[in-house]
């Protein structure tokens, strides 16, 4: 059978997530939506459709454009694809319904312009409760500043997805201190070539490996965050 003649919906449940993660390789945009709608219409909770069908097979892009296989044009259609579904997942992931937990400003770096991870760990601190400000990609000091300033948050989340623009956030972070109030605020980053004791070194409060840990990373500090507050 060739590719254009698969039914998406005739697929069971695990054939159909396969062809996504192709789709999703081929930057097929209006089938990765398809397939979306149709998991969901066959009761799959959205949580699952996002780490199962679309993080999953942008984890697969990610192998081969490291490998040389895939380059920039086609990981970017891929990105679109994956940005589609998303699109489709983020209200239902925002309408949990969960009590008001606090607030977010979440921004990818200076000189980064990566953002699906970013977006990803909004969605899903929407949907645990917390409102999100998001300032986007290829944010300079400023712009958290600026942020800051307006929306007062409770916590402050920064992306990078190169090893060139991740040293950024400590920029971000020690101008917090200089200004005196670093202390105000939780700082969450996170991205693929961070790790825990790149966090710690850059002096962020946490360092998140995927959107479910910044979640409960962000629940447990604020809790803490608000007990302190109260035995002052
Ligand atoms: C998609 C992609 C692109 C797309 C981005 C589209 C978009 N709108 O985002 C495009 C094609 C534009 C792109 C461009 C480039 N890319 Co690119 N890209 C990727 C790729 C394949 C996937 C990233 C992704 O979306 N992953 C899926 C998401 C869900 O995962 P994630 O981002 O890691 O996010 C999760 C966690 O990290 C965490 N998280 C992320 N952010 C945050 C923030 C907070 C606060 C918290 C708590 C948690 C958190 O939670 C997320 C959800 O679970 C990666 C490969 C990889 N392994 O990461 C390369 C990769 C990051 N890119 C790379 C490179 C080199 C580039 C380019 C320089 C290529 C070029 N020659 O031009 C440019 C850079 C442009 C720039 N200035 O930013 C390299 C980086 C290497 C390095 N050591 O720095 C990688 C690793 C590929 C590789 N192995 O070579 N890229």
């Amino acid at each position: 059978m060739s590719d254009d003649e698969i039914i998406l919906s005739e697929l069971p449940d695990d054939e159909l997530v396969q062809q996504m993660h192709d789709d999703l390789y081929d930057g097929l945009k209006e089938e990765v939506q398809e397939g979306t709608n149709i998991l969901l219409e066959r009761g799959w909770v959205p949580y699952d459709v996002l780490t199962q069908a679309l993080v999953e097979g942008m984890r697969i892009v990610g192998e081969d454009f490291r490998d040389g296989i895939l380059f920039v044009p086609e990981v970017l259609l891929s990105a679109n694809a994956m940005k589609t579904g998303m699109n489709i997942l983020r209200p239902l992931l925002a309408e949990t319904g969960a009590p008001k937990q606090g607030k977010m400003v979440i921004g990818t770096v200076k000189g980064d312009i990566h953002d699906i991870g970013k977006n990803l760990v909004g969605m899903m601190m929407e949907g645990a409760g917390f409102d999100v400000i998001d300032l986007g990609i290829n944010n300079p000091v400023e712009k958290y500043l600026a942020a800051i300033e307006e929306h007062q948050p409770d916590i402050i989340g920064m992306s990078a997805l190169l090893t060139t623009t991740m040293p950024y956030m400590k920029v971000v972070i020690d101008t917090l201190k200089e200004k005196g109030i670093r202390d105000d605020f939780i700082v969450l980053v996170g991205g693929a070539p961070l790790n825990e004791e790149f966090g710690k070194a850059v002096g962020a409060d946490a360092y998140c490996r995927d959107a479910a840990v910044a979640v409960e990373t962000a629940k447990e500090l604020v809790k803490r965050k608000h007990n302190m507050a109260a035995s002052a």
